[in-house]
């Protein structure tokens, strides 16, 4: 029997999503970016958008923050806005590829000194973590190498060992270390971090408190990511997830847009893994659609995707898995999958105190032009 609406809801009361600071502001492609009408003009208005969010669907109640995009001079006044919305910070992201001296890499670049200014910011984030009551560094690396014979692959890896051993070993005891991989972009020939196994690699010699976290728009196509979850998840080593959906590449696209039934899938191995769940954040950039609407229908969609992954009926599947029944343990998955799980979560946000329909509440709330009025018409503030 696949478990009851009553068990279904109490778990999804239980689910916390993280939105992405990054996610609320301007950003497009390397053709165009198109500004949003009531786009946030700084950290604390992502904040206030990362707070909507959480009302609307009771699920996101921590906003991820990125560094220096969301840098202050006053640590303990961002943290008691973000509290004072109900929210909580979720992982510190430093940002390693912008900068110009990191053309030729960051913790890999072939220049000490610039290996030195990369685990500085590394080590400023951990401080910044500890100021913001943030329990993680999530950590993407744009390192690589666009041509052989560009620098030295091992060479690169052992640099970069060698910087992240530096940070682990000052992670304070609340702090975890999560290692995001990518297999492309923006370099071409080889990347540092490429693939699962390489970040696995990485955290099993950095120590107990580096973890890999696994971005759905970073595996070539055809990738079974949640074959990859499994893995990591029977290793202790599943730190979490960047959810988006892709069609092509790091598309950033709603997640559970393009392909629902593959973040169903995530979300069955994530019920068959014991203990909590793992840190589960957004990342997204969006470049045409309404932003706060997007995060909104993204948190939702994980909602149902992880109401249905509740109601696989494991008994039903174990027994076609052991009578060797090829369809009827792929046809248990399916019934989960199909059914209409609109109703189950609309009662868990009612129960929540959030929106039964947040899409519809979003729209009727004038949100979205009350803050376009509010950020238009006043000057660009500065905190
Ligand atoms: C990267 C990666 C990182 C994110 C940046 C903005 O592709 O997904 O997680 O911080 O984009
Ligand atoms: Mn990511
Ligand atoms: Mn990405």
């Amino acid at each position: 029997m696949p478990p009851s609406a009553d068990n279904v809801i109490a778990r999804l009361r239980e689910l916390a999503i993280e939105t992405p600071s990054w996610g609320y502001g301007d950003s497009g492609t390397r053709f165009a970016t198109f500004p949003q009408p009531g786009r946030p003009r700084d950290v604390y208005e992502r904040v206030d958008d990362a707070a909507e969010i959480h009302r609307l669907t009771g699920t996101a109640p921590a906003v991820a923050l990125h560094f220096p995009w969301d840098a202050v001079e006053d640590y303990g006044e961002l943290r008691a806005h973000i509290e004072a919305r109900k929210l909580r910070v979720g992982a510190v992201n430093p940002n390693l590829f912008q900068d110009p001296d990191y053309k030729l890499g960051s913790v890999t670049h072939p220049d000490a000194a610039v290996r030195e200014r990369a685990i500085a910011h590394l080590l400023e984030c951990v401080e910044i973590a500890t100021e913001l009551g943030s329990t993680a560094q999530s950590l993407w690396l744009a390192d690589g190498t666009n041509y052989p014979g560009q620098d030295d692959l091992r060479a690169r890896r052992r640099r970069m060992l060698d910087a992240l051993a530096r940070v682990h070993a000052v992670l304070p005891p609340a702090q975890e270390l999560l290692i995001e991989y990518k297999f492309f972009e923006p370099a071409f020939y080889a990347t540092d971090l490429a693939d699962w196994g390489s970040a696995l690699l990485t955290c099993q010699k950095l120590g107990d408190r580096a973890r890999v976290l696994v971005d759905l728009g970073h595996h070539a196509q055809g990738t079974n990511v949640e074959q990859i979850v499994a893995l990591l998840s029977e290793e202790g080593r599943l730190g979490g997830f960047h959810f988006n959906n892709r069609k092509y590449a790091d598309d950033d696209l709603v997640v559970g847009s393009v392909n629902p039934f593959e973040l169903f899938l995530i979300f069955c191995e994530l019920v068959a893994s014991p203990g909590p769940l793992p840190r589960l954040t957004i990342d997204q950039s969006h470049n045409v659609e309404a932003k706060v609407e997007a995060m909104v229908l993204s948190v939702t969609n994980l909602q149902e995707a992880y109401a249905k992954a509740l109601l696989v009926d494991g008994q039903a599947l174990v027994a076609a898995q052991q009578a060797g029944d090829v369809l009827a343990g792929h046809e248990a998955l399916l019934d989960a999958f199909r059914t209409d799980v609109r109703p189950l979560c609309a009662r868990a946000r009612r129960e929540l105190g959030a929106a039964e329909d947040p899409i519809a509440a979003l729209r009727a709330s004038g949100y979205a032009a009350r803050v376009a009025a509010e950020r238009e018409t006043h000057q660009e503030i500065s905190r």
